[in-house]
């Protein structure tokens, strides 16, 4: 903690943690402005429901993505019951702070899931809590063998408790803060090579995340970890992406699974056009973009 001692080598210099924080609503940063110190519904409004099942509200950011390819995948395994709508929540428009979105996810983030196929309907949220549920729903893509599930289990809490440390600490300060800091980025560069050491490590040794079996675990790790080799914060150089040699294997081999490339176009909303689809609703909608991918039969 500062003092007034060292005040001037703080940033900015001479600030000093007063006793009590108070909001500073002009704090900067790209997406400060959806930040709030408090949770709840800044208005009133439901949130749409379509035809299927499950009914999912989300966007095409990692978080979001996981689901997305979850259920493609779920699909292309032949799972009809997986049949879903994808409505686009504009988190930079504070979609996620509607009162019907809260009460699907009383954190308001994406992903937040509906099921309608149970009486009283099932709202699931949290990433691995859906990729879970999913899982659990379906009986895929979650090993039955009990050393196998919890390693799934690990790697998936991995997973859920390490992200933020890249995307709230490194990518924060690395692509969104007001200006560039130097002790923040070191510290969150740090650890997120660590952790894509620890990826590379272990897969140095197995095929996927849980030894020969595709699952959750690499459907949530993926997202993530496949964006920071590939394309996330424009920071692979400086991270020296291309030393992971077996994560870049693995990464390129989920991205090459046709229902990895559908899932991850759907709810995104940025990038080249052709790798939009803003909202999905029937399997067809991927027939109008220039995917190579096939519907699922
Ligand atoms: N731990 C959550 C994190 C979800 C999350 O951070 N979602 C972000 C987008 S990736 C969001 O909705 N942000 C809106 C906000 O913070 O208001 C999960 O994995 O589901």
């Amino acid at each position: 903690m500062s003092d007034e001692s060292d005040a001037a080598n703080n940033q900015p210099a001479g600030y000093v943690p007063p006793a009590v924080w108070t909001w500073d609503k002009a704090n900067g940063g790209q997406f400060a402005h959806i930040n709030r110190p408090v949770s709840g519904a800044t208005h009133d409004k439901a949130l749409p429901v379509g035809k299927h099942p499950l009914q999912l509200y989300s966007l095409g950011t990692p978080n979001g993505v996981k689901v997305t390819i979850m259920l493609e995948e779920l699909l292309a395994a032949g799972h009809r019951g997986a049949e879903y709508d994808a409505w686009l929540i504009k988190i930079a428009d504070g979609d996620q702070f509607s009162s019907g979105f809260v009460a699907v996810n009383p954190n308001s983030k994406i992903p937040a899931l509906m099921d309608h196929s149970t009486n009283p309907p099932t709202r699931v949220f949290e990433s691995g809590s859906i990729l879970f549920y999913l899982a659990e729903k379906f009986g895929a893509f979650l090993p039955t063998e009990h050393r196998k599930r919890t390693e799934t289990m690990n790697w998936l809490m991995w997973q859920m408790g390490s992200a933020p440390f890249v995307g709230g600490g490194f990518g924060h300060f690395y692509a969104y803060a007001p200006f560039k800091m130097e002790y923040p980025i070191n510290r969150f560069a740090m650890e997120t090579k660590r952790q894509l050491h620890v990826l590379d490590t272990h897969l140095a040794d197995n095929e996927y995340m849980v030894g020969d079996e595709y699952t959750i675990a690499d459907i949530a790790i993926w997202t993530w970890y496949g964006a920071i080799l590939r394309e996330a914060y424009g920071a692979q150089e400086f991270l020296s992406v291309h030393e992971y040699v077996h994560l870049n294997r693995w990464v390129d081999a989920i991205a090459a699974r046709d229902a990895v490339k559908r899932g991850r176009k759907v709810n995104r909303t940025f990038g080249p056009p052709e790798t939009q689809l803003a909202e999905r609703h029937d399997a067809s909608d991927f027939d109008d973009d220039n995917s190579a991918a096939t519907p699922p039969g």
